[in-house]
């Protein structure tokens, strides 16, 4: 048994023990604390935006299944605005009012991968931004003056366009190629012909700036195989294209297991300007309305490349001289020269076909592997040379050098990215400054909602030689890709220029009148600061009286012509609501099909009299 002595000793020894541990390490504790502080506290200085003061970037990101496309500001990382773009929106009235009900054809969802801003000479320029529906086979032009959707294109012979939108350097046209292939023509093949019948179609699309509309120009006919992510190239690689492929094995079911069989599937080079040519020629069949062009019977324009296992993003870097493919299923990501691989071309320096198209020599073709980590997806790039790549496996950004293949930095994100976006980190001038890690888990990190959580996006300050996450948020379903585009290059339009020959548009509120022809009933109205006029004769001018059965055409002008007063119209129980914006016309048409008393009222708070701001919609049994 220890003596009294030795056990105070003992003591004694431990209690100095500790005491020169807490010198050493208590202390050291309290400053590591307060380092973090500090480094929390200029962090968050660089993302504060103060009241009143605008970011310098736009961040527009797809909203995957919700259809819709997503505005946030950078740095602060703040939701500007839902654009709706491929589902209806009650909000705005999108899909309600006659235009947009129009244009969406009656498809209640979409499903927005990919957004791709307008360029010019390889820069975003700020004019349109082209959206593609996975979903329902359907590409979109949004015009950037006003943030509204001004023309939608149902492309047919196609199936899941997820490798769009990819835009050409002077926006001559963006690509649909496809996820999934189907038999040409829309007619029925039963999947044992699978190989030799269906086929991936890529679609050419040509936007038309001057009117804000979109037109197809010509589809490829592309081997069975699924499309999974593409680029147009730049410089060196102008007028050429890559896509990257996956299930090369064309495998019907069980895909899982059955598309990762090969060791390497391809990126898909083709030379869009060639191809242009050869339509313009004669040299295509006509499918369902459209010129299709098989890179097959007119050889010369199409080729692969092999790439590792399962490849999903291919990116080309800003000198449009190397393309990156990211092999998900390799740890690796595999860098190749355009010279070299044109060179190839040139020499016919094959190792073989595939479904009829040459395959380049991947020893040719290659310039370096470089070890990135476990499932690289994508990769964008700084203004200093080097690369990101995201790591879905790894939770991180690794960034390296595309002249060493060196990784010189990874970062944690919160958690398994799958795109990531920089500062016009798609041209041939990429910002440098921010970096977003678009994740598809946030698991822990904002207060809880119960079993469903948002996804999130870290912000990442790329400036310096070491990676800074330096802000965090939740994001909108879904993040599948963004760009970031600089806040100076967008000029909108606040107010709509007054027309008087506008169609259906009345000016001023002694105009407003109602028009019947049979059970036809046109209603010419106006809206203003507080009240609707729908027929000026009327002792009651916010009324409109119809019958049952009746068509009612709604078509009412905000003539306020005053920044962001916007008007609603509501019409209560009748399923029914829309907004005009200043200087706007805008026609809802309603089936009067029930009677009885119905209210109309503003339902966007617009000035103190807003809440007077209605009428009634009285509806006459037959
Ligand atoms: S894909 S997470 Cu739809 Cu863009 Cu790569
Ligand atoms: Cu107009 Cu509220």
């Amino acid at each position: 048994m220890m003596k009294p002595a030795k056990l105070l000793s003992g003591f004694a020894g431990i209690a100095a023990g500790l005491l020169v541990a807490f010198l050493i390490f208590g202390m050291g504790g309290t400053s590591d604390t307060a380092d973090a502080d500090q480094q929390n506290k200029s962090n968050a200085e660089k993302v504060y935006v103060p009241p009143g003061e605008h970011d310098d970037y736009y961040m527009m990101a797809s909203g995957g299944h919700s259809g819709q496309l997503f505005v946030y500001g950078l740095p602060s990382m703040r939701l500007i605005r839902q654009v709706p773009v491929f589902s209806p929106d009650p909000a705005t009235g999108y899909g309600f009012e006659d235009e947009s009900k129009e244009m969406l054809n009656g498809y209640k969802w979409g499903d927005f991968h990919h957004p791709a801003i307008s360029e010019t000479d390889a820069e975003y320029d700020g004019r349109a931004l082209f959206a593609t529906d996975v979903g329902n086979n359907r590409a979109a032009y949004v015009d950037l003056e006003t943030f509204e959707t001004t023309d939608m294109l149902e492309i047919p012979n196609i199936a899941g366009p997820h490798c769009a939108a990819f835009v050409t350097p002077d926006s001559e046209y963006f690509f649909l190629p496809t996820r999934f292939s189907v038999p040409i023509g829309d007619e029925f093949v039963g999947l044992d012909e699978y190989s030799e019948k269906y086929k991936g179609v890529m679609t050419a699309v040509e936007p038309d700036f001057e009117n804000e509309q979109l037109e197809i120009a010509f589809q490829v006919m592309l081997p069975p195989w699924s499309y999974d992510l593409s680029d147009a190239g730049k410089g060196t690689s102008g007028g050429w294209g890559f896509l990257s492929t996956y299930n090369t094995e064309e495998a019907v079911t069980n895909l899982e297991i059955n598309a990762s069989e090969n060791d390497r599937d391809y990126i898909v080079m083709f030379n869009w300007e060639e191809i242009a040519k050869e339509v313009e020629d004669g040299n295509f069949e006509e499918v369902n309305g459209v010129k299709m062009f098989d890179p097959v019977k007119n050889p010369g324009s199409v080729y692969l490349v092999p790439a590792p296992k399962s490849p999903h993003g291919v990116d080309m870097t800003p000198d449009g001289e190397h393309f990156i493919a990211n092999g998900k299923l390799s740890p690796t990501t595999s860098m190749y020269s355009v010279e070299q691989a044109l060179e190839a071309i040139e020499n016919e320096d094959f190792q073989g076909e595939a479904q009829g198209l040459p395959i380049l020599n991947y020893d040719s073709v290659i310039d370096k592997e470089v070890e990135v980590g476990l499932g690289p997806l994508h990769t964008q790039f700084d203004d200093k040379g080097n690369a990101y790549t995201t790591l879905f496996i790894d939770s991180q950004i690794t960034k390296w050098n595309l002249d060493s293949g060196k990784v010189i930095d990874k970062v944690d994100v919160a958690y398994s990215p799958g795109h990531l976006a920089a500062v016009e980190g798609d041209t041939k001038n990429p910002g440098g400054k921010w970096l977003v890690s678009l994740n598809k888990i946030a698991k822990d990190q904002y207060l809880s909602v119960g079993p469903s959580h948002p996804e999130s996006m870290d912000l990442i300050d790329i400036s310096g030689e070491q990676m800074e996450v330096v802000g965090n948020a939740p994001s909108q379903p879904e993040p599948h890709y963004s760009q970031i585009i600089s806040a100076d290059k967008i000029e909108t339009t606040e107010v709509a220029a007054k027309d008087e020959d506008r169609e259906n548009a009345v000016w001023s509120q002694e105009e407003a009148h109602i028009e019947r022809d049979g059970d036809e009933v046109h209603v010419y109205g106006v809206a203003l600061r507080s009240r609707f006029v729908f027929d000026a004769e009327s002792d009651k001018p916010d009324v409109v009286n119809v019958k049952e059965g009746d068509t009612v055409h709604f078509h009412i002008t905000n003539i306020d012509r005053d920044e962001d007063i916007t008007h609603g119209f509501g019409i209560n129980g009748y399923n029914e609501n829309f907004e005009i914006q200043p200087g706007h016309t805008k026609t809802l048409t309603v089936e009067a099909d029930k009677s009885g008393s119905f209210p109309i009222y503003c339902t966007n708070f617009c000035s103190a009299l807003h809440q007077e701001m209605t009428g009634y919609l009285l509806v006459e049994p037959e």
